[in-house]
């Protein structure tokens, strides 16, 4: 069984092997390398014959680790145990963190999740007992942040089964968020495949001061790249302001990578990522980063010439960076918080703030918490008093301890924070609010990354704004999204006015160090556990998984179109989280919430469509889904632009995959989530006109022409029969090799590797 831990000997040995494989590469390439090079190239299975070439190539990549959290592990792992191995081939972790529901606080939410989540966290420690992986109890942390903590290096290459494992670039790791089945070849021992992703440089000058935060960096980013501007990119960081930011503020940058869609973000290793080794205890592997730190940076030619050596590069100069907002529904609606005022005006948004949030895998660092504590504590000092409900999620049991020993746990408490449970809590729907009404209007400012509709209280009428953490602290205390932190005033308990300062830069590393609590943590038993896992038959909750069936050639002849979506068709509105995370490990059941988030681009109406069977209207996608499956019919569903965007949830594949779905057409993908659906046998394309999504009708037919030949790169044409006999012919794009086609006609990726003959 590997070491879980990443221990001295382990990183000195991915180190060497990272050493060497470059010098291979190097040898092929005669050419300076960025970061994203070496992290990428030095971990290839095969770096003398690996195809090389940005955008085009399918890396085959062996990376060091893999994480995995107990919403997604449960399908990643019903999937490993019917890969037939005895144990995981690198160390792997699983992470309770987001069954949580935040409601009361720490203390009874935690008694709550236990009671009701108990089947499910028994599955994930026994499976990870028997299969060797390390198991993190609910109310350890959240998985990225534990793995910051614990287990990311300068140099290491790791998957994750959540789209912001990215946060790990803080530590200088190419650290990639992939769907389970990927995660499951890793654990298997196979190598994983990536696109070679293209490289967008990112300067970085000045440094940040006043109100300005790390996180104001990812979102001013946001504004000018959108959500789909990282799409099988990497973003790279360089520059002198690089170091100026610390390694959790560096996470905090790379975590929301993840918003653009990026494959990962990566920072070159620096006296401030050495700094947080130390602190967390890992002295050691600092000096070894320090002994290898031309590993660790990209080559110094390319920052003299970045434009040479990136594909594109973008600067911002931190010393003039102001700090932002970002919302509602999306993140990549930005504007400095200057502007929020006239925006919010203008655009008739509710003004009062009724809930403010801090916490979430981004934003809930020990610094995080000391700077939003310390706006805090000027507000109170002044008998100002918070005018919207506010939470605060701690990232791990070491920051919570921490900031317990610290004071600042006490200070929350008297700014009349909720103090809610180590974990993701309402950045992923698990809130139970008990002050609004569903269908109510109303704004709410966090600190998380995510503000798609309905994510957080599942009230589509809930407007999310996201921010730093000191500037929803400073919202929370102004209750209106009218508010300036910056220039305007708040009132004291006299009634007089008076104007908040920005928060003083906090210690990136508790003065005192951290109050380490690994007390969650299981380590498995060497040589495997024969403690039974146990999947009850009725259980609502778990379901064993059998093997996908190659769909017959007919299916993709006049398959019905399910449904056709229009604008945002985030992985939230295909496979909703929320209440609907209870049935993460029960295939059958969860494929109940199928696209009820998805908009239909005929009716406007929310996850409803036509049955193509009966012809009735306005019925649930999954009502109209199983009756094609009772009809014996495949379907279609087509989609809009970077369909799939957001979470890792392969269950956004996997369900239209259990539930018939024979293709899925659409304007563009987002990454993780196309190779979800290859990796589950559903074919995935785009339009190569993508205005032919126009032509799409709601009563259409879908034959597809070119797929008995169908081979990389080759042309693949859809017909479109409408009700009345006449036909659109739409050119379709596919970005298959030949493995994964191998995929699609074995019913599944999992299938190839259960049956490895059937690969090619
Ligand atoms: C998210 O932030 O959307 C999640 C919940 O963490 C997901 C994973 C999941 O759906 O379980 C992600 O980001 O990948
Ligand atoms: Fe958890 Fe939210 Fe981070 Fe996803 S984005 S891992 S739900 S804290």
């Amino acid at each position: 069984m590997p070491d879980i831990a990443s221990t001295l000997d382990s990183v000195r040995s991915a180190h060497a092997r990272l050493r060497k494989t470059l010098e291979v590469v190097r040898g092929r390439l005669d050419q300076p390398l960025t970061l994203t090079e070496k992290l990428f190239f030095g971990h290839l299975d095969d770096p003398a014959g690996q195809e090389l070439e940005r955008g085009e190539a399918w890396l085959m990549l062996r990376p060091d680790r893999v994480a995995l959290q107990d919403a997604t592990a449960q399908m990643a792992l019903l999937q490993f145990m019917q890969a037939g191995r005895p144990e995981a081939a690198v160390p792997t972790t699983v992470h309770c963190d987001h069954l949580l529901l935040g409601r009361l606080g720490a203390e009874e939410d935690l008694k709550v999740a236990l009671a009701e989540n108990g089947e499910v966290y028994d599955f994930l420690r026994t499976v990870s007992a028997k299969y060797g992986l390390g198991f993190w109890k609910p109310g350890s942390g959240i998985i990225h942040q534990v793995v910051l903590e614990n287990y990311a290096f300068p140099g290491g290459m790791m998957v994750g089964t959540d789209s912001h494992t990215p946060n790990a670039g803080g530590l200088g790791m190419a650290a990639v968020g992939v769907g389970g089945a990927d995660a499951v070849d890793v654990m298997a021992g196979f190598p994983w495949e990536v696109l070679q992703p293209r490289i967008l440089g990112v300067k970085l000058t000045g440094e940040l001061s006043g109100w300005s935060a790390p996180k104001d960096v990812i979102l001013k980013l946001l504004g000018m790249l959108t959500v789909k501007g990282g799409t099988n990119r990497v973003l790279e960081y360089f520059g002198d302001g690089c170091a100026s930011l610390s390694a959790t503020g560096k996470g905090t940058i790379c975590n929301m990578g993840a918003e653009l869609g990026a494959t990962c973000s990566v920072f070159p290793y620096d006296e401030r990522m050495a700094r947080y080794l130390r602190a967390t205890g890992r002295q050691d592997l600092a000096d070894l980063a320090d002994q290898n730190s031309d590993l660790l940076q990209a080559d110094a030619k390319i920052a003299a010439q970045p434009d040479n050596f990136y594909d594109k590069v973008v600067e911002i100069n931190l010393s003039e960076l102001e700090p932002h907002v970002v919302g509602p529904h999306t993140p990549d609606l930005a504007r400095p918080v200057s502007a929020l005022r006239d925006e919010a005006g203008k655009e008739g948004w509710p003004d009062r703030i009724s809930a403010a949030l801090i916490g979430s895998c981004t934003n809930s660092s020990y610094e995080d918490l000391c700077r939003s504590v310390d706006v805090g504590d000027q507000a109170l000092a002044k008998g100002a008093t918070p005018q919207a409900k506010l939470w605060v999620s701690p990232g791990s049991d070491t920051v919570h301890a921490t900031i317990e020993r610290d004071g600042l746990l006490e200070q929350l408490e008297k700014v009349g924070a909720t103090v809610l449970t180590n974990s993701c809590g309402p950045c992923i729907g698990q809130w139970q609010r008990d002050d609004m009404e569903k269908g109510s209007p109303n704004s709410i400012i966090t600190s998380f990354n995510r503000n798609f509709r309905g994510r957080n209280d599942a009230n589509p009428e809930t407007l999310g704004f996201m921010a730093s953490p000191e500037i929803v602290m400073a919202f929370a205390f102004a209750g209106k999204l009218s508010f300036d932190p910056t220039r305007d005033e708040l009132t004291d308990g006299e009634g007089n006015p008076f104007r908040l300062q920005a928060p003083a830069p906090a210690p990136e590393v508790p003065p005192n160090g951290f109050v380490t609590r690994t007390q969650g943590y299981l380590e498995p038993p060497v040589g495997g556990s024969s403690e039974d896992i146990f999947v009850a038959e009725d259980s609502e909750r778990l379901q064993l998984l059998s093997p996908f069936v190659p769909l017959a050639d007919s299916a993709y002849q006049d398959a019905p179109l399910l449904l056709k979506t229009r604008g945002k068709t985030t992985t939230d509105h295909i496979s909703p989280a929320g209440p609907w995370l209870r049935f993460r490990g029960h295939l059958d059941r969860i494929s109940n919430n199928m696209f009820v988030g998805a908009t239909n681009a005929f009716t406007n109406g929310i996850g409803t469509t036509r049955n193509p069977i009966s012809g009735e209207g306005n019925v649930p996608v999954p009502e109209a889904a199983r009756a094609c499956q009772a009809a014996g019919r495949a379907w279609v569903v087509v989609g809009d632009e970077n369909y799939g965007e957001g979470s890792s949830r392969e269950h956004a594949a996997m369900c239209p995959r259990h539930l018939g779905a024979a293709a899925v057409i659409v304007r563009s993908f987002a990454r993780i989530h196309e190779t979800n659906l290859k990796k589950q046998g559903v074919l995935a394309f785009t339009f190569a006109e993508p205005a032919d999504w126009e032509n799409v009708g709601e009563q259409d037919a879908v034959s597809f022409e070119g797929l008995d030949s169908l081979a990389p790169d080759s042309n693949v044409v859809a017909i479109f029969r409408h009700p009345d006999g006449s036909e659109d012919r739409c050119s379709l794009q596919h970005t298959l090799n030949e493995e994964q086609i191998a995929w699609w006609r074995a019913g599944s990726a999992l299938n190839t590797l259960r049956d490895p003959g059937s690969a090619v």
